[in-house]
């Protein structure tokens, strides 16, 4: 082994200056006299990654050399953000960039905010994904992300006129430095042609087709904070110079020749905007085929190296499908173990199956991917095949263990009987695995009583498990709020609880510490300025500090009910609007703040920004209003914006349709930063509110078994809505905000549509808690004692914990620090 001990960096303030320098006149070809923020951000993000590239090469070196099982997780989303301040951070050298930036007139926060998100996510799925990774490196798990490099991440969202406008997102324009282009690690995917059967086998085949494109790896580095470990996100981009015609160039068709190009990259070009929706457009499934394909073969490649039997993978690989999305890597497997590697079925199934392990995220039926056989056939004939024979071999064991059952037969097939058939992607995902895990208690008890009941029956209880999700505690406290870290650092007597969040139960010892809480709400109420701030920047709004910061930041769908909550907010505009001045001025003022991105095609979800933002406009220029009620609705949220507001929050909503949010991950960030929760009983809230204890959040509305007969009732009866609802229709519906037209689809949904997430059913409760949480927020004191406990008890939800689970549970791996072996 190599000497690990010299991976030390330098921490020495001229050396780090001398480098900063180095990147602006070498890389950049820049004098420091004469820079902007842009290109000294530049120069120190690639000063930094310096800093990384030794640990980072180690990591692998060494995970290599000891024969390190590694654990692959597959994601289409990595929700990363910005990398800069999480890198510093990690290294331990924010003070001395921070000091090296000021003595050229740079103020640090500036040069961190030049940085772009990385934003290849939609929302909570990909975030996950990020903080996983993250959890891996830090806890010196040998895990590799695998993902793809979108030219276009999440679309820019822009409000025009109250309306989501979407423009692209070219985070790509300016140089990135946390990614190095693997031109070395490029694999051919092939799409479309015809299969020749073996004549020597008859489950093998031969798979022609001169539709071949080539995908090239991106590595990301995940820095390890407290750890020398640094881990590693592959991204695929589809190459396009091997697809240039050179026949039809040299005849002078120059457009024609560079036709196979324009139509590769389109494969990695944009991230589908979807969330909890499926297209099903072809394009995306050429985009998941890609993915899964390169994904494989580079597993395979390494695994290769190792000169071990490949029976031996499932004790070198553990491969994680992030949702069904990554679904393919289970056929592709077994058609490289058995069309390229010779290996009969029997042998190349067990693999499979030993090797992948399934997460679900949803059971809304509008999100389960279902692929239509004709376009699978077409696209990938050959797994098509082998998904025909995964099935026939799977209904086969059924037969012979409930024989005669026609109707299980059809209810578990992997190939649905309609017309055009369909291949469920869960169903295949599922009998490729070994584990199968939803994301939160009640959502595993969930899925086992509905979409995978009939395979607990047939695969056993045990092959069904929970892992409730968790969150990164170095980028949603460390990184977020200084304030508030410095502060648990404080406490606990030094950062180990970056690593470690269960060393916050020490915050129980100073609940009564006069000093501690004046300090522990200062640092609230200043985060709560720099949201004011950030707030005026980006809607020209102007909210008040000291009022109730209530807050739903998130995707905007149905099932997550920000219509609820504006339907609520019209109806304390009604309230206020009946009262003397003199009655107003003394009820809590309030800023209820919303933001999140509605899929483009996505209609409903898009009139719900536009009434937002209608309400929004009319409160906001109420003068008999003023600082009583303002609402926002801050446009482009983003990783980083989060990182603005989840920190300033008073009281945040998590208000799913019982049963529908299978975890909900933002609740726990919140509730980490001393936020409370106003949510239904639903997904991760359950458990929070089990942690922290009851009196630390705010539940209503009616529960998981309930919604099945509410809605059955709803079918056939019309709703009734409670006075409070019927005032937000009247008031609505009065053009208060605007031509009523435009919302009448919103309110039809509930009252001809059978108000399918049980709006007129929850509303009530809703409002009474409201009350409840104005009144406790009134009694200052106690609110203080509520957010202390609250972040004292929330270390289940670090995903240090979650990926700990997993290893143990799923991937059996071990920690594997890298060691200086001398
Ligand atoms: C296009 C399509 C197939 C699709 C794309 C993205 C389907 C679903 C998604 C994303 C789903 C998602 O983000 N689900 C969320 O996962 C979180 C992490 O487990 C959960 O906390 C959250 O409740 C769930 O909605």
């Amino acid at each position: 082994f190599r000497d690990y001990s010299h991976s030390e960096i330098s921490r020495d303030v001229a050396t780090i200056k001398n480098s900063v320098v180095m990147h602006l006149t070498a890389t950049f070809l820049r004098t420091p006299a004469n820079i902007d923020s842009g290109q000294a951000y530049l120069a120190s993000a690639f000063s930094v990654r310096d800093r990384l590239l030794q640990r980072w090469n180690l990591t692998n070196e060494y995970h290599d050399k000891i024969g390190a099982k590694r654990v692959y997780y597959m994601s289409l989303e990595f929700l990363i953000g910005r990398t800069f301040d999480n890198a510093l951070l990690a290294l331990g050298l924010r003070e001395e960039y921070s000091k090296v930036l000021g003595d050229v007139g740079f103020c640090l926060e500036d040069i961190i905010d030049e940085e772009r998100d990385a934003a290849l996510g939609n929302g909570g799925l990909g975030r996950l994904a990020a903080c996983y990774v993250d959890s891996m490196a830090c806890s010196n798990y040998p895990g590799w992300g695998y993902g793809l490099r979108y030219k276009y991440g999440m679309f820019q969202q822009q409000i025009l006129n109250g309306y989501q406008v979407e423009a692209p997102d070219c985070w790509l324009d300016s140089p990135n430095p946390w990614e190095f282009p693997r031109p070395d690690v490029t694999y051919p995917v092939k799409f479309y042609g015809h299969l020749v059967r073996d004549p020597q086998s008859e489950h093998r085949f031969k798979w022609e087709s001169n539709v071949v494109y080539d995908a090239m790896a991106f590595d990301v580095p995940v820095p390890g904070y407290g750890t020398t470990n640094v881990g590693n996100i592959r991204l695929w981009s589809c190459k396009t110079n091997t697809l240039f015609d050179l026949n039809k160039f040299n005849s002078g068709d120059y457009q024609g020749a560079t036709g196979g190009q324009v139509a590769a990259q389109i494969l990695t070009d944009v991230l589908y905007p979807n969330d909890n929706t499926s297209e099903g457009k072809e394009l995306r499934l050429r985009q998941e085929y890609l993915f899964c394909s390169a994904t494989m073969q580079d597993i395979l490649a390494r695994f290769r190296k190792t000169n071990r039997p490949l029976s031996d993978l499932p004790d070198m690989a553990a491969i994680q499908l992030n949702d069904t999305h990554p679904t393919l890597a289970v056929p592709e497997l077994l058609r490289i173990l058995i069309d390229d590697e010779g290996l009969s079925w029997d042998e190349a199934w067990e693999i499979t199956t030993r090797t992948f392990a399934f997460t679900n995220h949803t059971i809304l039926p509008e999100a389960m991917e279902k692929w239509p056989v004709p376009m699978l056939d077409k696209i990938l004939p050959r797994h098509m095949g082998i998904i025909y024979d995964i099935n026939l071999f799977f209904l086969q064991t059924v037969e012979k263990q409930f024989p005669g059952d026609r109707e299980l037969l059809r209810k578990i097939s992997i190939i649905e009987e309609s017309n055009p058939q369909q291949v469920r992607m869960a169903f295949l995902a599922c009998v490729g695995s070994h584990k199968v895990n939803g994301v939160a208690a009640i959502h595993s008890d969930i899925i086992k009583q509905t979409i995978f009941k009939d395979f607990v029956r047939i695969q056993g209880e045990a092959k069904f498990i929970n892992k409730t999700n968790g969150v990164s505690p170095r980028r949603w406290m460390n990184e977020c709020n200084p304030d508030m870290s410095a502060l648990l650092t404080e406490v606990v007597g030094d950062r180990s609880w970056v690593n470690d969040l269960t060393k916050l139960n020490q915050l129980e010892d100073r609940i009564s510490d006069a000093g501690f809480r004046e300090r522990w709400w200062a640092a609230k109420q200043k985060n709560k300025e720099r949201l004011a701030e950030y707030i005026l920047t980006t809607t020209g709004i102007k909210v008040s500090a000291h009022a109730l910061f209530d807050v739903q930041v998130k995707r905007i769908h149905e099932y997550k009910r920000q219509l609820m909550n504006i339907f609520s907010v019209i109806y304390r505009y009604y309230q206020l609007k009946q009262m003397s001045p003199e009655q107003r001025e003394q009820e809590l003022h309030r800023v209820v703040i919303f933001a999140g991105k509605a899929a483009s095609g996505y209609w409903v979800a898009k009139q719900v920004i536009k009434l937002i933002n209608s309400v929004a406009e009319v409160i906001n220029a109420d003068d008999e209003i003023g600082d009583v009620l303002k609402v926002v609705f801050i446009p482009d949220y983003s990783v980083t914006a989060a990182e603005y507001i989840i920190p300033a929050s008073d009281i945040s909503q998590h208000i799913s349709t019982a049963g529908t949010e299978a975890s909900g991950t933002s609740n726990m960030k919140f509730v980490l930063n001393g936020g409370i929760i106003l949510g239904t009983v639903d997904g991760a809230n359950i458990e929070i509110g089990e942690e922290v204890g009851e009196e630390q959040i705010f539940f209503f509305g009616c529960l998981a078994h309930e919604v099945e007969d509410f809605r059955h009732y709803l079918r056939f009866n019309q709703p009734k809505p409670d006075a409070a609802l019927q005032t937000a229709f009247d008031m609505i519906q009065r053009n208060t905000f605007g031509d009523a037209q435009l919302f009448q689809p919103l309110i039809d949904a509930i009252m001809r549509g059978g108000d399918v997430y049980l709006l007129s059913v929850d509303f009530p409760s809703y409002i009474q808690a409201h009350k409840a949480v104005e009144e406790a927020y009134r009694n200052h004191d106690e609110w203080v004692t509520k957010s202390i406990l609250s972040v004292a008890r929330m270390s289940k939800f670090s995903s240090d914990r979650s990926i700990q689970e997993y290893a143990e549970e799923v991937w059996n791996i071990e920690p594997q620090p890298v060691l200086n072996c001398g």
